[in-house]
């Protein structure tokens, strides 16, 4: 590109060769395909998605998945994308295995697939962008819930749906760690499918079911603003700290109310951004997925794919009562 700008530069005549000579740039297709649509965290992701876009020029953003977070529905929309022979789908997978010989399929088609956020096996896309390293995310869930019971206490997890790839890394790293945390009881998982009102129904059951609960964890920006609703409900606030992962802008009213102490996130516009860069160069034969193979990503700078065929990105931020005011009108 900048050497291409170069010779435009310097001579009008190399110009006018170059524009003779250049073959009319074909759009490159973009699938997003989130877990389900309507989730704030989708939508911050499509808007970093389009950014990307812009920047690179001649690239659609096609933003879809189904309205409940279930593989067979994003079978369904994966099915529709190779129908409609896109260049590139970039998921975030309702299950990491069900959805395999459908992506198969679209790889055999020529589709580039890469799987980010929630991941894809390995035979199922070319490679898969975490959102920062999934050991951090597990530690990170239960040190927010510690860090407010200095003298021990119980903690249950309110998840998204049994099958989601990432929370279940993340509760298992969590799990890992939970030693290290003193006095910390984890009692329950419970799973509120990343539905609002399903998962407010089952922060309610943890409530009832454990009398001296000291905190919800909710690694799923829908579980945690459904739990920070039912202990406010429950009139629980000061008793009950509802914690995890969420958007500063959809939690912002429960900081200030005290349901939650605190809460941490990575960029998810960044994240969507970052995909949409990845996808473009393995659709554009720019880059290829293989292990250390380095993929610059625009102003988030870049990534490098370990022997894993897996990405991260940077480290989740902590949310409170002093940040979140700056935060909350920009995710
Ligand atoms: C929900 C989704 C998503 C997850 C975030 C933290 O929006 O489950 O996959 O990354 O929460």
């Amino acid at each position: 590109m900048s050497l291409v700008k170069t010779l435009i530069t310097s001579t009008a005549l190399a110009a006018a060769m170059l524009t003779a000579a250049a073959p009319a740039q074909a759009q490159t297709r973009i699938a997003l395909v989130v877990k389900s649509l309507g989730n704030g965290f989708f939508e911050a992701a499509a808007a970093g998605a389009r950014d990307a876009a812009e920047e690179i020029g001649d690239v659609e953003i096609i933003y879809t998945g189904p309205t409940e977070p279930t593989a067979e529905a994003q079978i369904e929309v994966i099915n529709t994308l190779i129908a409609q022979q896109v260049d590139a789908i970039a998921i975030s997978a309702n299950d990491p295995d069900a959805l395999v010989p459908a992506l198969q399929r679209a790889m055999d088609r020529g589709i580039t697939v890469i799987s980010w956020d929630s991941g894809v096996a390995p035979e199922g896309r070319e490679m898969h962008l975490n959102p920062s390293s999934n050991e951090l995310i597990g530690d990170t869930i239960i040190r927010l819930a510690a860090d407010h019971l200095p003298d021990g206490g119980e903690v249950a997890i309110l998840s998204a749906t049994a099958t989601a790839t990432n929370q279940n890394i993340w509760i298992e790293e969590a799990q890992k760690v939970l030693p290290n945390y003193e006095g910390i009881e984890l009692v329950d998982i419970v799973y509120g499918d990343d539905l609002s009102d399903k998962s407010y129904r089952e922060a309610q059951g943890l409530i009832q079911s454990y009398p001296d609960l000291d905190a919800i964890i909710a690694p799923t920006t829908v579980g945690i603003v459904a739990a920070a609703q039912a202990v406010t409900d429950a009139g629980k606030i000061g008793e009950i700290n509802v914690t995890g992962l969420a958007l500063p802008s959809e939690m912002a009213g429960h900081i200030e109310s005290g349901a939650s102490q605190s809460f941490a996130i990575w960029n998810p516009i960044d994240l969507g951004y970052s995909a949409t860069y990845i996808a473009h160069a393995l659709a554009t034969d720019a880059a290829t997925a293989e292990p250390g193979a380095t993929i610059g990503i625009g102003h988030v700078g870049e990534v490098t794919i370990g022997e894993d065929g897996q990405a991260a990105m940077a480290e989740p931020f902590t949310y409170d009562a002093s940040n979140i005011d700056q935060f909350k009108t920009i995710f």
